[in-house]
């Protein structure tokens, strides 16, 4: 019997019974669950605009009704207090009423995002046990219902709901029925499950409980200066934490201000949208702002400026913006910039939007709560001295204590007194801000896209002449870093001929059906990897290898 068969798999690790006390006395977690954000918004702001996406537009009280209605139809589908959903939809109205359904219904939305393929989305369905995929028809070219079929054929899911031309399948549009009795939520459940960047194996899933998600919407949207004024616009995947709650789609509709979907984030695309419907606040990724400064200043070059005029903040998160880009932002694109350094699994921090500039385009901001603990350590968790760079753990009113029935890889995760370890290389200024210098998570940061490297090695060795693999980070202007995979050729395809070509490879790989953004950038071969003392693959060699192989020749 393995390790993880004798441990009981638990779905949520609470947290002790002594923080919870601490954390509800000190107001953070008020007992409401997310639902309450949609029934008290249609009280509050009932006819005011909340999501607006194409020509389509919501008020608070239509999307409370479509929520309440759609509620019903899943509840009619089996989907019941407990179930886990897998959602994978793009940033279109459906998302918001599907998300609030699930919430009102107690089922936790399993947050996949669009750029997942069959690979992913089956390994959720089953590792969670969903009961029902939902995903739109087509989007970005891609066929969902493909994804869907081969679930079904499966036996993975029970129910494909889509949005749009369904096929076989349920169609989405036809569950909004006359709304029943809600069930009675308890605010220390599950309220969705978030996906880890992962640096072992397949993502780990991530609870997050109606008290904390809220408390960290709630305190998101005040440090943010959210308001029935403010203008949103979601150009990241709306799925995703930073997107979705920093403060996000969901800190926006907390607030009573409107939230604007568009499925992309291109300067043609977005900037109209700014303009059109007077957004003031985006949020993105470091790669996207330095396409939105390009196109602006080319614009203005050739005599067409864009109308950036409304946007008041600009947060730029999910991978370490460089100072220099971060200096450009308010100049080019005339708003403010916020830093955001957050993780799926909680720990959130912002930089004010009354700090000065030094410290906004220097550091990655400080933590949203009082009650956030941060230790910065080194390799044998002693803490470092003031202001030293190492290991950053932390612990708080909404970071997790464990992943979804993982009880091994917790045990490596998250420290014995309940600190989860982030992979991330810190150091804390003198004013208790965060500026992060590294990573000792294997993991490519692809311009915000997190890549686990062993989950991409393993997909590797499934190929016959694949005989090791190693992937590491090679640095990229663009998206800060890119995805490059060593691999050692099985011996009868030692010699250059015999080897499978880089192509080859990136054909079985696309055939395994993985997120694009998994694809490696780059692949070389090699005859054997360089070693660590211990006896390891020394990734931190393999790295410098490939910066110095794509470095462009110094000019003498
Ligand atoms: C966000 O969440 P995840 O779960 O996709 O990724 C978390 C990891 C962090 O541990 C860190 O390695 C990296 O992404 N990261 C940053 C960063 N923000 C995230 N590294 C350097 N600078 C930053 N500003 O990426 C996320 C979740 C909520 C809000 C914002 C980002």
């Amino acid at each position: 019997m393995s390790a993880s068969m004798e441990q009981p798999q638990i779905e949520l690790t609470p947290w002790p019974e002594a923080e919870a006390e601490l954390y509800r006395a000190a107001g953070y977690w008020t007992g409401d669950v997310l639902g309450s954000i949609l029934s008290r918004g249609a009280q509050a702001f009932g006819d005011r605009t909340a999501v607006i996406a194409g020509e389509r537009s919501w008020t608070y009280g239509d999307l409370n009704a479509r929520a309440d209605q759609l509620a019903s139809g899943l509840n009619t589908l089996g989907i019941t207090p407990g179930s886990k959903v897998v959602v994978q939809l793009p940033n279109i109205g459906e998302f918001i009423e599907v998300i609030f359904a699930l919430f009102r219904l107690g089922a936790a939305p399993i947050m996949a995002l669009p750029t997942h393929r069959y690979a992913e989305i089956s390994y959720f369905c089953e590792f969670a046990d969903a009961v029902a995929y939902i995903a739109p028809a087509k989007s970005g070219g891609f066929d969902y219902r493909d994804i869907g079929k081969k679930l079904k054929d499966e036996g993975l899911v029970r129910q494909v709901i889509i949005a749009g031309d369904a096929g076989d399948f349920v169609p989405l549009d036809g569950l909004y029925q006359a709304p029943g009795a809600a069930p009675e939520i308890d605010p220390s459940a599950i309220a969705l499950l978030q996906l880890s960047g992962g640096t072992t194996g397949m993502s780990k899933l991530i609870p997050r409980t109606h008290d904390d998600y809220l408390y960290s919407v709630r305190a998101s949207a005040e440090i943010c200066g959210l308001s029935p004024q403010t203008v949103y616009l979601a150009v990241l995947p709306a799925a995703h934490n930073f997107p979705l709650s920093s403060p996000g789609v969901l800190g926006v509709l907390y607030a009573g201000g409107t939230v604007v979907l568009s499925e992309s984030g291109a300067p043609d695309i977005a900037f109209p949208l700014i303009a059109r419907h007077r957004v003031t606040m985006t949020a993105m990724v470091p790669p996207l702002a330095l396409a939105w400064m390009t196109a602006c200043d080319n614009l203005k070059k050739s005599g067409a400026p864009p109308d950036l005029s409304s946007l008041q903040v600009l947060q730029v998160g999910g991978a370490k913006f460089t100072e220099e880009a971060a200096r450009r932002v308010t100049p080019v694109l005339g708003c403010k910039l916020q830093q955001v350094f957050g993780m799926a699994e909680g720990l959130v921090n912002y930089t004010r939007l009354d700090d000065d500039i030094d410290t906004v385009v220097t550091t990655q901001g400080r933590p949203i709560s009082p009650a956030d603990e941060v230790r910065i350590v080194d390799e044998d968790d002693q803490p470092v001295a003031p202001g030293a760079t190492g290991l950053l753990l932390t612990r708080g009113p909404y970071t997790i204590r464990g992943y979804f029935k993982a009880a091994e890889h917790n045990a490596k995760s998250f420290t014995a007194d309940g600190f989860y370890r982030t992979g991330d290389v810190v150091r804390l200024t003198d004013a208790g801000y965060l500026v992060v210098e590294g990573r000792a998570k294997d993991q490519i940061n692809r311009g915000g896209e997190k890549v686990a490297a062993d989950e991409l090695e393993n997909h590797l060795l499934a190929h016959p002449l694949v005989h090791d693999a190693a992937v590491v980070a090679m640095p990229d202007p663009y998206l800060g870093e890119r995805t490059c995979a060593y691999v050692i050729p099985q011996n009868h395809a030692a010699a250059p001929e015999q080897r499978p070509r880089p192509q080859d490879l990136l054909k079985f790989l696309r055939e395994r059906d993985l997120a694009v953004f998994k694809i490696p950038d780059r692949i070389e071969f090699i005859d054997a990897f360089p070693k660590t003392r211990l006896g390891k693959v020394d990734k931190k060699a393999l790295r410098q290898m490939i910066a110095e192989k794509i470095a462009p020749p110094t000019v003498a």
